[in-house]
């Protein structure tokens, strides 16, 4: 009878356990997740230490999106293609914070491709707010260069594992692949992730929705129904509780874990909201999914969607797939029949 170890299982015996499962697993996928178990590590510190390293604040230019680069930001980039360097597994990474894909030119037969979202709400992080890092895992095109924008007009049903990297009270790795949602928590005694919640799966229901409510008066008539009638919803024994960090990883990270619906819609002059669909809508969706919960923009499932550009943007309904479907059904009729 062997004792039962004091602690779980870290992220790269999981990622080992995993590999053995797949016997045909070459242990490149093991050996990039250790890559991005050492970055998030990384970018843990430095969020932690931001106030004391003199990195709060705006780094004094904007990005292809027009908004104020955190230094955060520049920073946490730069360490996720620090760890992708030199391993010869990914061919190409898009990042919220580069204008064009970063080809690597030492892997041009790299199996993979990334996209990332380096530091998400980092400007909550002056604040000290939790923020997070959004990443997805797609094998490179076969016969398609690296550098070719074909590798990343892709549908997130191409995505082979997505997650992210939650820097809140815990920091927190979690991914999903084809098997399952997994969540580790890091201790940073021994500056290893720890398997703490195993097999996530969405709850169904859950009264909580989370939403900008200041952005209202610019939604389309459906939306402000829809948002009136979760305001008002659940029913007076249990009405719907209202919850919104301005942090998509830490607000999709508590509706997967307690269930619910995040949004944040389109407006009649932005059509296509704020979130991006490359590298966060379809990584989040993806973990969701693999969750048992649903992602929309309102009329079409997020992983169905193929970006066009880059940096395209899209609305985002996710949570738990009853609520994610009462919005198709009532945004649904918002689009003409032709
Ligand atoms: P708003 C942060 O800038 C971000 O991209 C997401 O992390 C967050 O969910 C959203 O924007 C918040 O946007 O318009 O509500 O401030």
């Amino acid at each position: 009878m062997t004792t039962p170890s004091r602690y779980p299982l870290t992220l790269s015996g999981h990622l080992f356990r995993r590999q053995a499962m797949k016997g045909s697993a070459t242990g490149r996928f093991s050996r990039l997740f250790a890559r991005l178990d050492r970055a998030a590590r990384i970018i843990a510190r430095e969020v932690n230490r931001a106030g004391l390293a003199g990195v709060l604040g705006a780094a004094g230019a904007t990005n292809v999106q027009g908004e104020d680069v955190q230094k955060l930001d520049q920073i946490g980039n730069q360490v996720f293609l620090d760890a992708l360097a030199n391993t010869g597994l990914v061919a190409a990474v898009a990042s919220e914070e580069m204008e064009d894909p970063y080809i690597f030119t030492d892997a041009p037969d790299g199996p993979y491709v990334m996209c990332f979202d380096p530091v998400d709400g980092s400007s909550n992080i002056d604040v000290d707010v939790t923020i997070g890092s959004i990443f997805s895992l797609l094998r490179t095109l076969p016969g398609v260069a690296p550098d070719d924008p074909a590798q990343f007009r892709r549908p997130g049903t191409d995505i082979i594992a997505a997650g992210y990297v939650v820097y809140g009270p815990s920091t927190m790795f979690v991914y999903a692949d084809d098997i399952s949602v997994d969540a580790f928590t890091l201790e940073r005694s021994i500056g290893a992730f720890f398997l703490t919640h195993p097999d996530i799966r969405i709850p169904s229901g859950g009264s909580v929705y989370s939403v900008n409510e200041a952005n209202s008066p610019r939604w389309t008539p459906p939306v402000q129904s829809l948002v009136a009638g979760l305001r008002s919803g659940a029913g007076p024994e249990a009405p719907n509780t209202a919850r919104y960090v301005g942090s998509l990883v830490a607000d999709v990270h508590r509706t997967l874990l307690k269930g619910g619906l995040y949004l944040y819609p389109g407006e009649v002059k932005k059509p296509h909201g704020k979130l991006r669909l490359l590298y966060e809508a379809a990584p989040l969706a993806y973990v969701v999914e693999r969750a048992g919960g649903r992602a929309t923009d309102g009329t079409r499932r997020i992983l169905d969607k193929v970006p066009q550009r880059l940096h395209e943007r899209t609305p985002l309904y996710i949570g738990s797939p009853d609520q994610v479907g009462a919005v198709e059904r009532e945004l649904g009729r918002e689009i003409p029949s032709v």
